[in-house]
């Protein structure tokens, strides 16, 4: 059986035992697997290469442990709800009976189109069931899958599919959001034009059914392909350390990283991090509102709730639509126990004021969790009393793409929670905080960049086709290493809270961008000579935008400027990536070696250029006046 812990004195016993002997703890939660093949060794690890295997030699599939493994216990319990954009259409249900026969037939119609065991298969769609589905069905044939967020642009999907030389494109008509309707398929044949020669077929799940140029010879339905295909489909044996997915991730420099997670690592953590993070019991509703286009919907909506055989929700609208009222109205419709969302969204509703959650009953709700940036303080009250009434744990858990799953949070009911503070490291999971010299920072009340020691399963193993570029990132700041790029605080009894990126990675709503890749977008206007982009506070997104523009020739039409920049900021990566303000600017602040002074401009930004420190050693000291005089506070 999987660890539920259940007390605090548990819960010190098994992290001081996960620490003490990592693989015997790590064998014992994979036992509760179904395996085809036992593993010879637990665990064969180098930082350095880096080389992580875990459960070595292990075959197994991961959809047999999220499909047929419940079939006997739970088959007519519901795997996945659904619940529309629109409240007036009606909700839709897969028991695991279903989902299994759904995911067969999927997994039997991508075979009938060649797709086998390695290929690389990307997703670009809505969160309709069918993307989940999907998403198994590769599983199912070992198939590695790319889900790409259907926010992204042409541009974005093209670069991510000739990176993964992905063979097919899943794909949807279009997508109703809020009020928005969206042409999707019309993005992926954009993309396609840009040389993406890999496709050899793009499948068209009709989800509005408006009309559609369907390309002869490339394109297909979903139904076509699909609904006469068998209920019935052998998984495919799997190595525990063959790919699952590649998912595409955001760094510093250059283009956004695939982040690679295997099969066997990857399942025990999920299942193990959703089982004890979430406390699920038996018949709970279980609802994550994030887009499994990112590594939160593959880990918390997908993988982690069925490998428990758990209700997970998929929710296909946004917060605001048809009101800011949808969220807990959902919540009282289907009873939900375990509710899962970013801080963005609820600094958004609370700005709609209490009225709105206190119209509904949130009786149901048990565990509320919080992910992918720092919680404030008034967020966190907010959640907790508007929404938990006072009775809900709160999880502010803290991980990344990078680490498969939930790294730091509290266990609801368990640990004791605090604003602002992920707290606790979960079992296998030994956090470090190093100092700038390479120096383990020791003892409580101490800040520094968080570094993990040891690896846990559901480490990423590489960066698709680019090893060395994964070490660099990751494993070669500290010796024997895993950095995750944050800096944070240990606090007196030992919580940690995080405080946010130590690089030039900045998170828009939860969305995790390089400054580098808008730069980069940025400076594709005709006019613009080069580019700074950094983020700063912002009371709804957490982190905004700002970006310092020297052009060429002077801009006579500021407006009209900035709407081209937001034009092309759209078309190359999306319009997450719109910069809240644009500052045309003569120089940009310079060391001597040629290095862009980021300190000085994110002051700026920050309406914090008071002490911007001694700027005399810089290259244009004067450049400093002229921005802080012209900065958009
Ligand atoms: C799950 C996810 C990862 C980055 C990470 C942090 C930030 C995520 C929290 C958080 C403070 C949290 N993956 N982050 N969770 N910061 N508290 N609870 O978001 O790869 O997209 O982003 O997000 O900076 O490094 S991600």
């Amino acid at each position: 059986m999987l660890t539920r812990i259940k007390n605090l004195q548990e819960y010190k016993n098994v992290y001081a035992a996960s620490v003490d002997d990592p693989e015997s703890f790590w064998a014992s939660q994979a036992e509760s697997f179904t395996w085809r093949k036992k593993w010879d060794k637990t665990l064969d690890w180098d930082f350095n290469g880096p080389d992580i295997n875990w459960f070595v030699n292990g075959k197994l599939n991961i959809t047999e442990n999220c499909l047929d493994r419940h079939l006997e216990t739970r088959g007519d319990q519901v795997a996945i709800l659904w619940e529309p954009n629109d409240p007036n259409v009606p909700t839709k249900e897969y028991t695991y009976k279903e989902l299994h026969a759904e995911v067969c037939k999927a997994a039997n119609a991508l075979k009938s189109l060649g797709v086998g065991k390695g290929d690389r298969v990307c997703f670009y769609m809505p969160m309709v069931p069918e993307l989940a589905i999907a998403v198994l069905a590769c599983a199912r044939i070992g198939a590695i899958h790319s889900v790409v967020f259907a926010g992204f642009s042409a541009t974005a999907l093209a670069d991510r599919i000739k990176d993964a030389t992905c063979k097919m494109v899943i794909c949807s008509d279009f997508n109703n959001r809020g009020v928005k309707h969206i042409p999707v398929k019309k993005v992926v044949d954009d993309a396609m034009a840009m040389g993406c020669d890999s496709i050899e077929k793009v499948i068209v799940h009709k989800n509005t059914g408006d009309d559609l140029n369907m390309v002869e010879g490339r394109d297909i339905w979903w139904h076509d392909l699909v609904d006469g295909q068998s209920p019935v489909c052998e998984a495919e044996e799997m190595d525990s350390e063959d790919i699952l997915f590649i998912l595409y991730t955001s760094g510093s420099t250059g283009k956004p990283k695939g982040v690679v997670h295997t099969c066997g690592g990857y399942m025990v953590y999920t299942a193990f991090s959703f089982t004890n993070v979430f406390q699920y019991d038996p018949g709970d509703i279980y609802w994550c509102t994030a887009d499994i286009g990112w590594i939160t919907g593959h880990s918390y909506i997908i993988y982690g709730p069925l490998l428990s055989g758990a209700t997970t929700m998929m929710f296909e609208g946004v917060p605001t639509y048809p009101d800011a009222g949808r969220f807990w109205e959902i919540c009282e419709k289907h009873k939900v126990n375990q509710f899962y969302t970013a801080p963005t969204a609820i600094r958004a509703l609370m700005a709609k004021g209490e009225d709105l959650p206190a119209k509904y009953d949130l009786s149901s709700l048990k565990v509320l969790g919080s992910v992918g940036e720092p919680i404030n303080e008034e967020a966190w009250n907010w959640y907790n009393i508007n929404i938990g009434k006072g009775n809900c744990p709160i999880v502010d858990t803290w991980w990344q793409t990078e680490t498969g799953g939930i790294l730091i949070s509290p266990l609801p009911g368990i640990t004791d929670t605090k604003p602002c503070y992920a707290s606790y490291p979960l079992p296998g999971v030994q956090l470090v905080l190093m100092d700038s010299e390479g120096k383990e920072v020791e003892g409580n009340n101490k800040e520094g960049l968080l570094c993990i020691k040891f690896p846990w399963p559901s480490i990423l193993r590489t960066t698709y086709g680019d090893h060395e570029r994964c070490r660099q990132t990751y494993f070669s700041a500290y010796e024997n290493m895993y950095f995750t790029g944050d800096g944070a605080r240990r606090d007196e009894d030992g919580r940690y809270r995080i405080i946010g990126r130590v690089d030039d990675v900045i998170n828009v709503s939860g969305h995790r961008m390089g400054t580098a890749e808008v730069e980069n977008a940025i400076n594709e206007h005709d006019n613009v000579v080069e580019s700074a982009v950094v983020g700063y506070p912002h009371e709804i997104k957490g982190q905004g935008i700002y970006a310092y523009v020297i052009v060429n020739d002077a801009v006579t039409d500021d407006d009209e400027f900035r709407k081209e920049v937001l034009k092309i900021v759209t078309k190359e990566i999306g319009p997450i990536a719109k910069p809240d303000k644009i500052q045309i600017v003569s120089g940009l602040p310079k060391t001597r070696s040629g290095k862009i002074m980021r300190r000085i401009l994110r002051k700026i930004a920050s309406s914090d250029a008071s002490n911007l420190g001694d700027v005399s050693t810089l290259l244009n000291p004067e450049v400093v006046t002229e921005i802080k005089e012209g900065a958009l506070v």
